[in-house]
């Protein structure tokens, strides 16, 4: 295959840069035929670099227009630019000042990475490899140095200018152009540095710290979208004293600006001072965006706060450790949102998105270690395993070590390490140390890939009173990695009697119980419990205490039972999820169900349903029958997603159909008309009538028509939308008519549209990929802007299985098609989209054959970028 040059970057290989970039000065001209950057780097040799030691800088797609050392101009001899970079031959062994200066298209930059221009504004992206394109420099995470920018722009294109850290000067540059000067004080890597020079209007507020430092913050933005801010503001400043409350971490800059623009290849960007969104996540208005969008704008204005102590103030040595500053921040983001919001909603809602995208992940060709030790691209690796696999890692640290000893270790990590950037095994050893306790074996989580399979058998012996558990764990082999070791397994749990009530008991025995937690650190233990008057229920795992798969022998009476009884709200949810997967999973392989176990889940359905003591979020999620992927990983091998389609709409229909006067009637009971809000209770109960409606939609006839009304009736858009995206999937008569309807009402909205594409991405039906064609073929279709693609195609790949994986190999060869041709444009896009055929291995033979020959095609065709180069490779081996 020809690709970009093959190169594997390996963990053991990290050494330090022989020279130190202590300060850079960086000056932009923007606005003229090209933008021109002069960096003045004052660099020092490390005390032990040997003399003649090169002097090796990153570039990319730079061109050189001058080069000097202390002043003075460097003859051709002394210097190589090349594609990938700069080299001084023989650099001073002291201290000296570098000059270079370049030219950039940001006009022409379709990656979006380095600098860029999004709709009008000049915009950057650096993290992880993009500064390297902006100027020549040491473009690692362990270089830190301090920045001071200034920036020259045309006033009347760029009144706006800013970047990291304080503005300490601003005035007239003459010509009607203007400047501003930036001053960053935090040494920080280059990944975190950002500019911003545009038109754009702004809404402002102010936060002062536990300290009673006051902070100027501001959100800007495309003018005339002001008003679609306040959300994000609100949630920037309670998530400025969260950190404040839980972990006692203050702002640290006079000012903290937020930037959002239209296009973008992730959420957002933490960069020092000068957050960069993706404007679908600071958007919102109750006409156009829904609870969904509510709750991530929160969840990710967070996020990105809070890594201004957990990946800025502590950043990373190399990019393997980047599960460092991500599992963490992703952990700090669930817990602000559990404490903002719902505690086990927000669990239960954070392991369903764990279940359906990581485990897949970590189940497939592209399995990789949360700390990896080796890639090829790193762009590749900003990875579900990274983000959320590492913050179940945290979790269980916080799990194992009790809250109060986890805050010592991270008291102790944020003051040893401030201003670091350091590595997975610093991050352990604080909380070693801060606590005494081992976590050598804990480590393991970070370098091992696979999902655990942990297996319970119980036995109960009335004569002598005990109850035993064995439980025993398995890693299966991941690319890479064929043999596997024990990890270190916190199981929270608890046992239920006969009355439904807690049981206790005298002594355990043969093997490590605190408390309401099992500790399982070796491949199988045996625990026999004494005192145990009758036999127990086992509620294992409570708040799903460790991102495992378990395969327990409790019978579907059993999980009924947990699901009225257990005190612990996540596996009361979980045993009714067990409950419903085993009985599709039997019907796929053929093996009907009984009415009687029908019966059974319906009435423990109902009875949630009607439980005054539940909330309504938590019953909208106990109401939600397991997703497609969900269920074909429970089938394992040979599947077919049509079949698993068919078994779960025939699910749906057997258990709800008989009781759909009592959903219609709960559902027309939760119709509201107070004002919109998207606060918990409000959102709660729109998830539950939402639900109501989707299951009347698959169960009823006269669903479809009241979706309909509803869709037609909605004052917010998370009914309107939740009303469409159920016709649509289903693709009811009724479809057409109300996707074009939606198109025209909200046009001119590019968040609205995505909603469309969504929807239109989302049809079960033969038709959807001639009309996704059509779609895309549509010259005025928005083909470079990232939302866009990502809403038609990775909608499609990733949750739509039944075309996708259509026999013909028609939704294989659809995807394939779109990734050569978004691939010569915009690389991170096209690798993502081709990260949703991970699930081939799993196929039966007709489909998996056709998924095989649509990527063996791809990789036939040729120069894919490195991005692309790299899935695939990892796909098909
Ligand atoms: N650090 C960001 C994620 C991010 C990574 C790469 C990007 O551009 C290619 C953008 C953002 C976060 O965790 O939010
Ligand atoms: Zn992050």
């Amino acid at each position: 295959m020809r690709t970009e040059t093959e190169h594997t970057i390996y963990l053991k290989d990290y050494a330090p840069s022989p020279y130190r970039i202590v300060s850079v000065d960086l000056d932009f001209r923007i606005g003229e035929e090209a933008t021109r950057v002069r960096a003045q780097l004052t660099v020092e040799p490390r005390p032990e670099t040997a003399p003649g030691t090169p002097l090796v800088l990153d570039g990319e797609e730079l061109s050189l227009s001058s080069i000097a050392i202390d002043g003075a101009p460097l003859m051709l001899s002394a210097y190589a630019a090349g594609p990938q970079g700069l080299t001084i031959v023989e650099p001073p062994l002291r201290r000296f000042v570098l000059e270079t200066e370049v030219s950039l298209q940001p006009e022409g930059n379709t990656k979006l990475m380095g600098l860029y221009r999004s709709n009008g504004v000049w915009c950057t992206q650096c993290e992880p490899e993009g500064f390297r394109r902006i100027t020549y420099y040491l473009d690692r995470p362990d270089a830190l140095a301090t920045f001071k920018v200034t920036m020259t722009a045309p006033l009347a294109l760029a009144p706006v200018l800013l970047a990291n850290g304080n503005l300490v000067a601003k005035g007239d540059a003459g010509d009607g152009r203007h400047f501003a000067v930036w001053e960053d004080p935090f040494p920080k890597p280059a990944y975190l540095f950002a500019l911003v020079a545009g038109d754009l209007g702004s809404i402002t507020d102010s936060f002062t710290t536990a300290s009673g430092r006051k902070v100027d913050l501001a959100i800007y933005c495309e003018h005339g979208k002001e008003d679609q801010c306040d959300w994000a503001m609100d949630s920037l400043k309670r998530s400025m004293a969260w950190d404040e409350r839980r972990f006692g971490r203050e702002y640290d800059l006079d000012m903290f600006n937020i930037v959002a623009v239209s296009d973008f290849n992730f959420g957002a960007m933490e960069n020092k001072g000068l957050n960069i969104f993706n404007d679908r996540l600071v958007f919102a208005k109750p006409e156009t965006a829904t609870d969904a969008n509510y709750a991530g704008i929160e969840r990710v204005i967070a996020h990105e706060y809070f890594h201004n102590w957990t990946g800025n103030r502590i950043t990373c040595r190399d990019w393997f450790q980047l599960c460092l500053k991500e599992g963490l921040t992703v952990y700090r983001d669930q817990e602000f949102s559990s404490d903002e919001r719902s505690r086990a909603v927000q669990r239960i809602h954070d392991v369903q998105n764990l279940r359906s995208a990581q485990f897949p992940e970590d189940g497939g060709p592209l399995a990789h270690a949360p700390r990896p030790d080796q890639y090829r691209e790193i762009n590749n690796f900003y990875t579900t395993t990274v983000y959320e696999k590492g913050a179940e890692i945290v979790r269980m640290l916080a799990t194992l070590l009790g809250e109060a000893d986890f805050r010592k270790g991270m008291d102790l990590y944020f003051e040893r390490h401030d201003g670091e950037a350091t590595t997975i095994e610093a991050f352990l050893t604080v909380f070693a140390d801060a606590t005494g306790v081992d976590l050598e074996q804990f480590k393991t989580w970070y370098l091992q890939a696979g999902t655990p399979q942990v297996t319970v058998k119980d036995a109960y012996d009335a004569a002598s009173q005990t109850y035993t558990l064995t439980i025993s764990q398995k890693t299966e082999p991941t690319p890479g990695q064929p043999t596997k070791s024990p990890l270190v397994i916190p199981i929270k749990f608890g046992l239920i009697g006969p009355n439904g009530s807690p049981m206790g008991w005298n002594a355990v025995t043969g093997g490590s119980v605190r408390d309401d937690m099992i500790v399982l650190d070796q491949e199988s233990v045996t625990l026999t419990f004494s005192g145990v008057a009758n036999k127990p229920v086992p509620s294992l795992f409570r708040g799903f205490s460790a991102p495992v798969q378990v395969h327990s022998d409790l019978t579907q009476e059993d999980n009924l039972f947990l699901a009225r009884h257990d005190s612990d709200p996540f596996n009361r949810w979980e045993a009714l999820q067990d409950v419903s997967t085993a009985l599709m999973v039997d019907a796929a392989r053929g093996k009907a169900w009984g009415n009687a176990a029908i019966e059974a889940l319906r009435s423990a359905l109902a009875e949630t349903l009607a439980n005054d003591s539940l909330d309504d979020a938590f019953k909208a999620q106990a109401l939600t029958i397991p997703d497609e992927s969900l269920i074909a990983r429970a089938i394992g091998s040979d599947v077919d997603p049509e079949r698993v389609h068919a078994v779960r709409s025939e699910l749906i229909r057997a258990v709800f159909a008989p009781i759909a006067s009592t959903l219609e009637a709960a559902y027309h009971g939760l119709t509201s008309t107070v004002p919109y809000a998207p606060d918990t209770a409000q959102s709660g109960r729109r998830s539950l009538r939402n639900r109501l409606l989707s299951l009347l939609v698959q169960s009823s006839d006269g669903g479809a028509a009241l979706a309909a009304k509803q869709y037609g009736e909605a004052t917010n858009m998370t009914d309107r939308l939740a009303a469409l995206a159920v016709i649509g999937a289903q693709w009811t008569p009724e479809a057409p008519a109300l996707l074009a309807d939606f198109r025209t009402r909200f046009a001119g909205d590019p968040l609205v549209f995505d909603k469309w594409l969504t929807v239109s991405a989302s049809a079960h039906d033969d038709g959807v990929i001639e009309r996704m064609r059509a779609i895309l073929a549509d010259p005025s279709f928005p083909r470079n802007n990232p939302n866009r693609l990502r809403s038609l195609v990775g909608t499609f790949v990733m949750g739509n299985p039944v075309q996708f994986t259509r026999a013909d190999g028609a939704g294989f060869r659809f995807v394939t098609e779109f990734v050569t041709d978004v691939d010569t444009r915009n690389p991170q896009v096209a690798a993502r989209v081709l990260t949703g055929f991970r699930i081939w291995p799993l196929l039966e033979p007709k489909r998996r054959e056709a998924a095989r020959s649509a990527l063996t095609a791809l990789q036939a065709a040729g120069s894919l970028s490195r991005n692309s180069a790299d899935i695939l490779t990892r796909m098909l081996a």
